[in-house]
């Protein structure tokens, strides 16, 4: 289905006094609300493919109906995403839940929806029916020479794949570690680890990046091969400037300092991007903002004052994407909350006086500092993300606009009540 634009401005026009009202509001003490407009309105951000039906645990699984069937599905499904929010203009695909037999009809479906392709991601941490070598015990780290070489074939047909689609990164993340003490050799284990990943390095197309992500546990228990941002980092140096840490918000021992980590990352030139997400406990894939939005903004924060030292744009200097997994909301819904919450804490971002921010943290003045974030932390910006939504043929209120639209209830009409989507 193809959400018409018309559809879109009669919701719009429903609540479009109430915005302006709350929109001249907000814009009237802001130095320069046409600047945040235009760097909102160019923001977007990656949707994976795996994010798109219900995933549930391995406790169980809830299907909600109307989930993609195929990967063409889950482009149009992305379709409707990025038609509301006009934020969501790309798709990451998981290689092998989602294989693009016919990498051309595949890419113009996408177009049709205004869609290109993300970062490729590889998958060794499941084994795949027919293939040789299993990866129960890891896959670029084993101890096993013909299991590493399995394990870079599959990277490089990877890289293949998104050749094709016109992807630029490589997306690894490793499940490799260890359960209890004394089962792996660390040093063996990293230097492996580095060697395959060299070779996988040395495939990459010149415009190409590899993202390395980092993970501190689960599914192994005791030991992750790449398990925080420094093991990621000491592999992104060695392999050299084509490779980057991926920031996984989930992947963080409870109480890090992520904004610290990216702060540093991206002063290094080594900050590939993220997934975001959201977490109370560990790895839990929430809605982004749900739990921690003040940290979210934090990070905005970091990323905006970094990028504007570094002259990056804000706009195509990261990989922006979406890691999420819902157990009980309509995945379309859950994404459609995490592409606002992210647009959210950008603009707060945006709205730090960042001139007085300078001045008191060079004159240690602490409670001033606070303050400052503080200030642009509190004001509703949603009216701001709202107007650059609409600026694009976006909606006021993606989620309202879904629901008044009967989205979902158009898809399981078309695809079914009982449809499990292709993935986890
Ligand atoms: C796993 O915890 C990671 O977040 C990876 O990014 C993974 O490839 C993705 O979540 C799909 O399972
Ligand atoms: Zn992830
Ligand atoms: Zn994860
Ligand atoms: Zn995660």
């Amino acid at each position: 289905m193809q959400v018409e634009n018309y559809k879109i401005d009669e919701v719009n026009n429903t609540g479009i006094s109430k915005h302006q009202r709350q929109f001249e509001s907000v814009a009237e003490d802001i130095a320069d609300v046409e600047a945040v407009l235009k760097k909102l309105s160019s923001f977007n951000i990656a949707i994976p493919s795996w994010a798109l039906g219900t995933g549930g645990t391995r406790f169980g699984r809830f299907s909600g109906g109307g989930e993609p069937r195929s990967l063409e599905e889950k482009i149009e499904d992305v379709g409707v995403i990025h038609a509301l929010n006009q934020s969501s203009n790309s798709i990451s695909l998981h290689i092998p839940w989602d294989i693009p037999e016919n990498a051309a009809a595949v890419k113009e479906l996408a177009a049709q929806y205004g869609l290109h392709f993300d970062a490729v991601n590889s998958n060794t941490f499941q084994d795949q029916s027919g293939q040789k070598h299993s990866y129960k015990f890891g896959s670029l780290h084993h101890t096993d020479k013909a299991v590493r070489k399995q394990a870079i074939e599959h990277n490089i047909e990877v890289i293949k794949y998104g050749i094709q689609l016109n992807s630029k990164a490589l997306s690894v993340w490793l499940s490799d570690g260890s359960n209890f003490p004394g089962q792996l050799n660390f040093r063996n284990a990293f230097q492996n680890t580095l060697e395959s990943l060299q070779e996988i390095y040395a495939a990459l197309p010149d415009d190409w990046k590899v993202w390395v992500e980092y993970k501190p546990y689960e599914p192994n228990f005791y030991s992750t091969t790449i398990g925080d941002w420094g093991q990621s980092y000491l592999l992104a140096s060695k392999l050299g400037p084509k490779a980057a840490t991926l920031v996984d918000l989930g992947h963080h021992l409870q109480g890090t300092n992520i904004e610290q980590i990216v702060s540093l990352l991206l002063m290094e030139n080594k900050l590939a991007g993220f997934h975001f997400n959201d977490s109370k406990y560990g790895d839990d894939d929430l809605t982004v903002g749900s739990i921690n939005p003040y940290q979210l903004f934090l990070i905005f924060n970091e990323l905006v004052e970094g990028m504007d030292a570094r002259g990056m744009d804000h706009a195509t200097g990261l990989g922006w994407m979406i890691d999420a997994s819902h157990n009980v909301k309509d995945p379309i819904e859950d994404l459609l909350q995490s592409v606002q919450a992210i647009k959210i804490a950008y603009a707060q971002a945006l709205i730090i006086d960042k001139t007085a921010l300078k001045a008191a943290q060079y004159n240690n003045d602490v409670a001033l500092a606070q303050e400052i974030l503080q200030q642009a932390y509190r004001t509703d910006v949603r009216p701001l993300v709202a107007e650059a939504s609409l600026s694009n043929g976006g909606a006021l209120d993606p989620v309202g606009a879904y629901r008044k639209l009967k989205i979902r209830e158009h898809l399981i009409s078309e695809r079914g009540l009982k449809t499990v989507a292709t993935g986890l």
